[in-house]
């Protein structure tokens, strides 16, 4: 039987592409630049699947000229809100991602993420590697101490929750919003908030787990930053699109925001200059997943998704 031919947009774990090279015809992108609208239209026409990673943008636009030969989108990602899945779908293409496995992995960085900027990371690494510490004092970058206080959680799906599981061991009381209440053994004494603007206004801390939609779309606004407690702490692991990055500024300059943990912008790859002035915004360049075990996860679960679909059964991650 021929294999499928499989298309993997970008350089995934070793183990990844030893897999799929054995049980797939497959062509990787050795150069690791991100597939082009042009590429994702001319692979639908040479290929049978395509493993991308969030950096492909499938739109509408672009999957209304895909020619029909492509079968699967097998995402390297949990988030896919870079496929228009309706487009998709409307083209009979299967699209299945990769929850669970890097749940853990985005909940550290989340963790360091809060820890850092709470904690004058980058002012402090800068000061140590510049050579301009010359004085200490017990006044000397105090910062906020993260045990006992309250986190407020938005989104508690897997990443939320593993995310609660680390500040738990931190001491932390947990606070959340979810579309639901989750049930007893998965709330583990978590408050549940049934709207954002109540748990906001007990976050001390405040760290997003929820997927990027049009109605998640600046969830973090003028309005809803002000409604965080003086002093608060944001950290975001999840999309850009979730805060409103002007506004972030501006409650960072007013001090109503304390400081800020990012892993995510409303560009990417580059970020917001704009937040390069403010030492107490600690920014890492989306590495939420990137760790050799998750990624390995990752890839081995976006082919588990591909194997099952080309054996006739569903895919166990079909959106
Ligand atoms: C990945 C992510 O690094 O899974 C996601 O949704 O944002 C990241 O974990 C990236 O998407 C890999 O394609």
């Amino acid at each position: 039987m021929t294999k499928p031919r499989l298309w993997i947009t970008r350089r995934l774990s070793d183990a990844t592409l030893e897999r799929a090279a054995r049980d797939y015809d497959v062509v990787i992108n050795h150069d690791d630049q991100p597939g082009t609208a042009e590429q994702l239209i001319a692979g639908s026409a040479d290929f049978d699947a395509i493993i991308p990673c969030h950096s492909e943008h499938f739109s509408a636009d672009v999957v209304a000229q895909f020619a029909n030969r492509l079968k699967i989108v097998a995402n390297h990602s949990v988030g896919v809100d870079h496929c228009n899945l309706p487009a998709l779908k409307g083209r009979g293409i299967a699209v299945t991602n990769t929850p669970d496995v890097l749940s853990d992995a985005t909940a550290e960085l989340a963790m360091l993420l809060m820890l850092g900027a709470a904690r004058h990371a980058v002012a402090g690494d800068k000061i140590v590697r510049t050579g301009a510490w010359d004085s200490w004092s017990p006044a000397f970058m105090v910062g906020k101490q993260v045990t006992g206080a309250r986190i407020g959680i938005i989104g508690m799906g897997r990443v939320g929750r593993a995310f609660a599981t680390k500040a738990r061991g931190f001491g932390m009381e947990i606070h959340y919003y979810n579309r639901s209440e989750l049930p007893a053994d998965q709330a583990q004494g978590a408050v549940y908030h049934d709207n954002v603007e109540s748990l906001l206004g007990v976050a001390d801390f405040l760290s997003l787990h929820c997927p990027a939609t049009p109605e998640t779309t600046d969830l973090m606004n003028t309005e809803q930053l002000a409604l965080l407690p003086l002093g608060a702490v944001i950290v975001n692991t999840a999309r850009g699109a979730l805060v409103d990055e002007d506004a972030l500024i501006i409650a960072i300059k007013t001090g109503h925001v304390a400081a800020a943990g990012l892993d995510c912008f409303k560009t990417e790859p580059g970020g917001n200059p704009a937040f390069a002035a403010y030492e107490n915004i600690f920014m890492l360049p989306h590495i939420g997943s990137a760790t050799r075990q998750t990624r390995d996860a990752m890839g081995f679960r976006a082919l588990d998704n591909l194997d099952a679909f080309f054996a006739g059964k569903t895919p166990r991650d079909l959106l």
